[in-house]
């Protein structure tokens, strides 16, 4: 499956509309179409990311203080988003699988409509660790996507690609949800996916913006974004293999995404043009107890919300 772009200027000015095509090549010498102005995607409320990064904190704290695989915590987090999507409009589909001896669960949420011959994946792991509410990861990705979701929903956005949003169970214990999701599909269908967009940790404290540098078409999108308002850019280079994206990667499908840093330390220069600490990590709370609501960086939220919303339209349109 490769991903190619066709790039139609209207008559009318240079409005470009960027069409990813999977797969298909469009006949030599065929008239272009007539160009239609791409949808923009909406601004994405970076308050009502953080209202749902407060309730998967209250959810952590009302259930032994995680929201772990195979914990009550995960559960009613899934539970929660699941409600929010049932109510927008979404068909939803909860799928069991067994990780470490305990029932896992992934989320998989379809929007109404689109060609169901190309669909666009967007999604994040909605477990985390034992040690705590694990907010920025990967609540922070879990909630970017479910108000990009909600945001299809309330604009009654109607693109060809057909839209699918999902939340992957175990992440933590190996990409288990989003390994078995992958395993699942036929491979009819899973050649129906034309792309998957992932979003683990994008909320980090002490921010960078990365961006995976798998797919280059997905990859100019995101990039195009943020060089659009300003932001520089570096590739994401501590992920591969690391985040449910690998499980899509590893079965033949274009992938995308966007990191704003865990463990590692942020360098003299990256703080020169990003702002933050140099010296520190991006993420002092990775995978720790002080991964709460208060380890978030709301520029780095409402950024990374706004690019997934812009992504999402772009290649779906
Ligand atoms: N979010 C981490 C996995 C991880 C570590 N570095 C990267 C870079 C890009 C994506 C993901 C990651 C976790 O779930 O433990
Ligand atoms: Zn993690
Ligand atoms: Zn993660």
């Amino acid at each position: 499956m490769k991903l190619s772009v066709s790039v139609r200027t209207a008559a009318a000015g240079a409005v470009a509309t960027a069409t990813l095509l999977a797969g298909g090549t469009a006949s030599a010498g065929a008239a272009p179409a007539p160009a239609q102005r791409a949808a923009a995607a909406p601004d994405i409320p970076v308050a009502n990311v953080k209202a749902h990064l407060s309730r998967l904190q209250s959810i952590a704290t009302a259930n032994g203080g995680n929201r772990a695989h195979g914990r009550p915590g995960y559960q009613a987090s899934l539970t929660y988003l699941k409600d929010q999507l049932d109510a927008a409009g979404f068909t939803t589909r909860v799928q069991q699988f067994t990780a470490s001896g305990r029932t896992g669960y992934n989320l998989v949420a379809d929007w109404p409509g689109g060609d169901s011959e190309h669909v666009l994946m967007v999604g994040a792991h909605l477990d985390g660790v034992t040690s705590g509410p694990a907010i920025n990861d990967n609540g922070s990705g879990s909630a970017a996507v479910l108000e990009t979701a909600l945001a299809v929903a309330r604009t009654g956005y109607q693109p060809s690609s057909h839209l699918r949003f999902a939340w992957w169970g175990a992440e933590e214990l190996g990409l288990v949800g989003s390994r078995y999701y992958v395993a699942q599909l036929s491979s009819a269908d899973r050649s129906r996916i034309d792309g998957y967009l992932n979003f683990d940790m994008i909320g980090s404290p002490n921010p960078g913006y990365f961006v995976y540098d798998d797919d280059p078409v997905i990859e100019k999108t995101f990039k195009d974004y943020f060089a659009g308002i300003g932001v520089p850019t570096e590739i994401e280079t501590e992920g591969d293999g690391r985040s449910d994206h690998a499980s899509f990667k590893n079965a033949g499908v274009p992938v995308g995404g966007l990191f704003t840093g865990a463990s590692r330390t942020k360098t003299t220069a990256q703080a020169r043009k990003w702002g933050g600490t140099a010296g520190r990590a991006f993420d002092r709370c990775y995978h720790s107890s002080c991964d709460t609501t208060a380890n978030i960086d709301d520029t780095a939220l409402n950024r990374n919300s706004d690019a997934i919303a812009h992504t999402v339209w772009e290649l779906s349109q």
